[in-house]
């Protein structure tokens, strides 16, 4: 009795909030992936810093190796007091290359949702590099955003590495270019990594270790509901599933019901049936020629691309 009126308590308080509306809303037609954001509460973000270490995960390792051997030309690009700002910096990993390589830069403003990863990721940015100014922001980054005042004296150097554009869907992804290009001003560049489509086994693999880390990132969600929602999922009741979807260009994460199964989240009873799948994140690939054309569909231009060869992928400069 005590325990009912505890959770009663609790839906009370949840059941309004932003991802409890959005879970029941997905939990209601699962085929649509929800926003990819609530994949990193704490113990997301963890996980996809080990995903990154996996052996299969090549976008990291391949994007981090890129961006070093472009680095001089791309610092060569970027004025001497403009400001970094990077859009779900996580832990920053991929920054130190370009602070590195371009010491000219006066500021650097990290946006990130988990104010856990923010807060390591800044405090060890200023410890290694004295001479700059890092303004974090906890926020996320698809809602309009203002930059804080000492970002705004210098030009700005907009940077979204780690094919993390590939998370929208097209129409998102030309939404926050558009937004990005008002928030970064009329004289920005922006630095863009994305991953390029390529042979499905390859593609699969990535998102399907075989150490299963990408298993329990994708199965965190439901543990993230369980608790935040008062959710009472049992994830051994569902299989990973990584699938490439060639006609979107996309690979699939899916959560795959084993049996027939019910479900409560926010006081609300759902039903899959096994073999049924809840569908948990969506990663974009790319061309060279869709990407470009889609940032000149958002009023960008593409002034440089660099593309590695196998595993592919790309880092693109993109300015007004
Ligand atoms: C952080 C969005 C770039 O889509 O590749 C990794 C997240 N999902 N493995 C991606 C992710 C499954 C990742 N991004």
């Amino acid at each position: 009795q005590k325990q009912w009126m505890l959770s009663g308590l609790r839906l009370a308080r949840d059941v309004d909030s932003e991802f409890a509306q959005d879970i029941v809303k997905w939990l209601a037609a699962p085929q649509d992936a929800p926003k990819p954001k609530y994949l990193y509460d704490a113990e997301g973000s963890r996980l996809f810093d080990e995903i990154c270490k996996t052996r299969e995960y090549y976008l990291t390792k391949t994007e981090a190796a890129l961006l070093k051997s472009v680095s001089a030309e791309l610092s060569a690009t970027i004025p001497t007091g403009a400001a970094l700002v990077e859009f779900g910096s996580g832990s920053s990993e991929k920054t130190h290359i370009v602070l590195d390589a371009a010491p000219q830069l006066s500021t650097y403003v990290p946006i990130e949702i988990s104010p856990t990863a923010l807060e390591e990721a800044a405090q060890e940015i200023r410890t290694k590099y004295s001479h700059l100014r890092v303004v974090p922001l906890v926020a996320d980054f698809t809602t309009a955003l203002q930059l804080p005042h000492s970002a705004c004296s210098g030009a700005r150097v907009g940077f979204f590495p780690g094919s993390t554009i590939g998370n929208f869907s097209p129409a998102g992804a030309k939404a926050f270019l558009r937004s990005a290009r008002g928030l970064l001003g009329d004289d920005a560049t922006f630095i863009i990594g994305y991953d390029i489509a390529k042979d499905e086994p390859t593609l699969v693999a990535a998102y399907d270790d075989a150490t299963g880390v990408t298993r329990d990132f994708n199965k965190n969600l439901l543990v993230r509901i369980n608790r935040e929602l008062g959710g009472d999922f049992d994830p051994s009741a569902f299989d990973h599933r990584a699938v490439w979807n060639k006609a979107e260009s996309r690979m699939e994460m899916h959560l795959v019901g084993r049996r027939d199964q019910t479900f409560h989240v926010a006081g609300r009873e759902f039903s899959l049936k096994r073999g049924e799948s809840l569908h948990t994140e969506n990663s974009y690939k790319f061309t060279p020629e869709s990407f470009e054309a889609m940032v000149a569909g958002a009023g960008w231009t593409t002034l440089r691309c660099w593309i590695n060869e196998a595993p592919k992928f790309a880092v693109a400069l993109i300015g007004p």
